[in-house]
């Protein structure tokens, strides 16, 4: 299998170092940790153990064959993503494992076979060319658009077969949504405390947190057509949260390198839909807020 993974970042450089045991794989990513990769390969630590040696590039011109392509851009750049890679919209199956809600609609716009599917690693950006596998946690699959169960089956097949534990989601749909609810609850908590995810389950003020924003974005999710209890919601992202202990959320790392952060893709996207619906959450309203706020503070002097 050819994979190309595109904006291989914390999460994107793990799966495309996994894959690259039993596939012929390319990152594209940004130039030092290509650089990184290129000098000594691609470490991962923690959870798993690797050095890889993908192939690396800034940029997917060169890129002849994909049969897999990996999009693994935050979920602000997919629009952009998809763009850049229209060349491999006919003959490639498109997977994305992305946070957020729409990624797999914006790239259904574009490409001809997509999977859509939700993970939640732990994964954290250590420095260029490392990483560290900090938490596992689930990966689900399932088709959106071009794609029969089959197919899908291939594709879960070569992540089993690179060591991931994958399951074929019967609605991915739904789990698109629940993962999104863990994140809104996890990810800006993590960002605006700066505390690795496990203190979001320990703490019991910032676990009480987390169970009212998720409960929030359960109800809108109810409110969306999916069956989602505020307690499995609240239980599942304190699951994650202490299944990924070590990890720092990918909205932390973002606001400790003065990054945009995926809050509108992520909680954003949550108000949207509980706007649509005529439903209130004032916690999920708050902590947009503040995460704006955050993001402004590295903007302005
Ligand atoms: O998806 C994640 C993220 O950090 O974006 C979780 C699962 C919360 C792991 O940190």
């Amino acid at each position: 299998m050819r994979v190309l993974v595109f904006g291989a970042g914390a999460m994107g450089s793990f799966f495309g170092g996994v894959l690259s045991r039993r596939n012929r794989v390319t990152l594209v990513c940004r130039k030092d940790h290509a650089d990184a990769i290129r000098r000594s390969g691609l470490r991962i630590t923690g959870k798993t153990s690797l050095v890889a040696h993908p192939d690396v590039t800034t940029t997917p011109a060169g890129v002849k064959r994909a049969d897999l392509v990996v999009i693994a851009t935050k979920a602000y750049d997919t629009e952009a993503a998809a763009k850049s890679l229209r060349r491999f919209a006919r003959n490639a199956t498109w997977i994305t494992l992305q946070n957020g809600l729409d990624n797999p609609d914006i790239l259904a716009r574009v490409a001809k076979r997509v999977v859509a599917g939700v993970t939640s690693h732990g994964v954290t950006f250590l420095r260029p060319g490392e990483i560290r596998h900090a938490g596992i946690g689930e990966t689900a699959m399932g088709p959106y658009k071009g794609i029969d169960e089959d197919d899908v089956i291939g594709v879960r097949d070569i992540f089993e077969e690179a060591g991931v534990r994958t399951r074929i989601s019967q609605d991915i749909r739904r789990d698109l949504w629940l993962k999104a609810i863990v994140n809104a609850g996890i990810n800006p908590l993590a960002a605006l405390t700066r505390l690795r995810n496990g203190y979001l389950a320990s703490i019991p003020t910032l676990a009480a947190a987390l169970t009212a924003i998720t409960a929030e974005a359960a109800a809108v999710a109810r409110a969306e057509g999916f069956d989602i209890t505020d307690r499995s919601a609240a239980e599942l992202a304190l699951r994650v949260a202490r299944r990924t202990r070590d990890n720092r959320a990918s909205m932390l790392q973002d606001v400790e390198r003065g990054r945009q952060t995926e809050i509108e893709a992520i909680t954003g996207a949550i108000l949207r839909g509980a706007e649509r619906r005529g439903l209130r959450a004032p916690m999920n309203n708050l902590v947009y807020g503040l995460v704006r706020g955050l993001e402004r503070s590295y903007q302005v002097e």
